[in-house]
C-alpha cells in the first residue's frame, strides 16, 4: 500500500484574507506576507522532494483555502471531496471539485450532514484512521468509511483529542510502521501495534510533521524531535511554520498528496 511516495500535489496560494482565518489564539497579529513565504518554501520542499506540484490561485472569500488538505483526499485509487466541519469552511469544497476534476476521472464525495476535514485522517498501510473531532463528525467518519472501502482502502473511527484541532494535529506517520504522536495521543492506545515516537516535551507541534517520498518535513524550531528523527534514520528538511502555527495548522494541511497510478 504506497502511502508517502507521491508523485503529485495541489497546493492554494494564501490570500490576503488568510490573515483572518480561523484559530483558538486571536492574540499575537499574523502577517500575511510571511505566511506567503513559509508557504512559498513549503512548496518549494514538495518540488524538491519530486512532485508536481498544481498551485491553486487565491481565493480571498475563503481565509482558510490555503489550508487545501481539509477539503478533499487523495489516492492513486480516486479522490474523495470532503465537507469541512467549519461553517465558514464549508463552501471550499466547490473551489477544489475543478481542480480535482483535472487529476482523477472519478470524484467520490460526502454528502449533507457528513462532515470531515482531511486533518482528521491518517493514513497508513494498516489503514485509514478518521479522527472524529469538533470538525468531523460520526456520519463524516462512516460515509469515509464506505468510500474509502470501494477505493481499497480499510479505515476506523477513533477519537481526535481534545483540545487538538484534528487527529493530525498530534500525530504523523514517519515509516511504514512508525507514527510520532503527542503524549496524550500516544498514551490513548490508538497506535497499538506500531512504533511510536513520543514528541518531547514543549515540541508538541512537531507532531504534524509530513513525510514526503524520503524526506521528512518537519516544522522549525523542533530541535529534540529533528534527533528524534533523524537518529531514527531519516533525512530530515526543516520548514518555518510559525506563523502558519498562529492560524492552529502546520505541514500537512497546506497540500493534497498522491501518487499516480504507474502506467
Ligand atoms: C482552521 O481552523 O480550519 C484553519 N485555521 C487551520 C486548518 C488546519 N488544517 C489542518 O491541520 N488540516
Amino acid at each position: 500500500m504506497r502511502v508517502f511516495d507521491f508523485t503529485t500535489a495541489i497546493v492554494r496560494e494564501p490570500g490576503k484574507s488568510v490573515v483572518g482565518g480561523l484559530r483558538s489564539d486571536t492574540g499575537a497579529a499574523i502577517s500575511y506576507e510571511v505566511v506567503l513565504g513559509e508557504h512559498r518554501a513549503y512548496v518549494d520542499a514538495l518540488a524538491e522532494a519530486g512532485l508536481a506540484v498544481d498551485i491553486l490561485k487565491p481565493l480571498e472569500s475563503f481565509p482558510d483555502s490555503v489550508f487545501v488538505e481539509d477539503t478533499a483526499l487523495a489516492f492513486p485509487e480516486g479522490a474523495i471531496l470532503l465537507r469541512p466541519g467549519a461553517p465558514t469552511r464549508q463552501a471550499e469544497r466547490e473551489e477544489v471539485r475543478g481542480a480535482l476534476a483535472r487529476h482523477f476521472a472519478q470524484v467520490a464525495e460526502l454528502g449533507a450532514g457528513e462532515y470531515a476535514d482531511g486533518g482528521d485522517v491518517l493514513v497508513t498501510p494498516a489503514g485509514v484512521f478518521i479522527g472524529v473531532s469538533g470538525r468531523t463528525n460520526r456520519a463524516g467518519a462512516e460515509a469515509l468509511i464506505r468510500h474509502l472501502k470501494t477505493l481499497g482502502r480499510a479505515a476506523r473511527v477513533v477519537a481526535t483529542p481534545a483540545p487538538a484541532l484534528h487527529f493530525k494535529s498530534v500525530c504523523a506517520l514517519v515509516d511504514e510502521d512508525t507514527v510520532i504522536a503527542t503524549h496524550a495521543m500516544a498514551a490513548s492506545g490508538v497506535f497499538a501495534g506500531f512504533r511510536v515516537i513520543e514528541t518531547p516535551p514543549g515540541e508538541e507541534g512537531a507532531a504534524n510533521l509530513v513525510r514526503v517520498n524520503r524526506t521528512i518535513l518537519l516544522g522549525e524550531g523542533f530541535p529534540h524531535t529533528a534527533e528524534l528523527i533523524a537518529k531514527a534514520g531519516h533525512s530530515v528538511r526543516l520548514l518555518p511554520v510559525g506563523e502558519v502555527a498562529k492560524l492552529d495548522a502546520g505541514l500537512s494541511c497546506m497540500s493534497l498528496r498522491w501518487a499516480k497510478p504507474r502506467e
